[in-house]
């Protein structure tokens, strides 16, 4: 059976400041991503601190937190078979230099720290990180013309 989920992606302020936002939602849709939820915004510490809190006490938690919530960024949540793996391949590794070529990691950052996106890494995640974001009534439905072919399965 395909495995159709959501998941949860940010662009950085970085990926904002940059001019990427248009390239980075390019590369997920033409994945065939269904975007169904998007909004820009500047996080406040309190979801920036709930958004990172497996980081919590960690050398790089605080840069980290004062980083995402200097800048506006762009939250959207995502959805189609396997959304959750397949946009974490889509982005790369977390330090760019060991992101793959192709990625967006790979292919527009540099360090680790200015990474230009953000993507839930596992489906209990996305679930929490959407909710600190969207609300219920924030997500919409609808069918994208190319979802039968994109996301056909046997
Ligand atoms: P990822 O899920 O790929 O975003 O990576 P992590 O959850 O491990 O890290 C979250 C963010 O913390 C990274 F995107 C960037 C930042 N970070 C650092 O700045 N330094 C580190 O050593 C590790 C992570």
């Amino acid at each position: 059976m395909i495995n159709v989920e959501r998941t949860f992606v940010f662009v950085k302020p970085d990926g904002v400041l940059r001019g990427l936002i248009g390239e980075i939602i390019k590369r997920l849709e033409q994945a065939g991503l269904k975007v169904i939820a998007l909004k820009m915004l500047k996080l406040t510490r309190e979801q920036a601190e709930k958004l990172y809190d497996i980081h919590k006490g960690k050398h790089f938690f605080e840069p980290l937190v004062n980083y995402v919530t200097s800048g506006p960024i762009v939250a959207m949540i995502l959805e189609g078979p396997d959304a959750v793996k397949k946009v974490r391949k889509l982005i790369g590794k977390t330090n760019p230099v060991e992101a793959d070529a192709g990625t967006i990691r790979g292919d527009f950052a540099l360090t680790i720290s200015r990474n230009v996106i953000h993507a839930a890494d596992s489906k209990e995640r996305a679930e929490y990180e959407m909710k600190i974001i969207f609300k219920d009534d924030e997500i919409v439905s609808y069918k994208r013309v190319d979802e039968d072919i994109v996301w056909f399965t046997e």
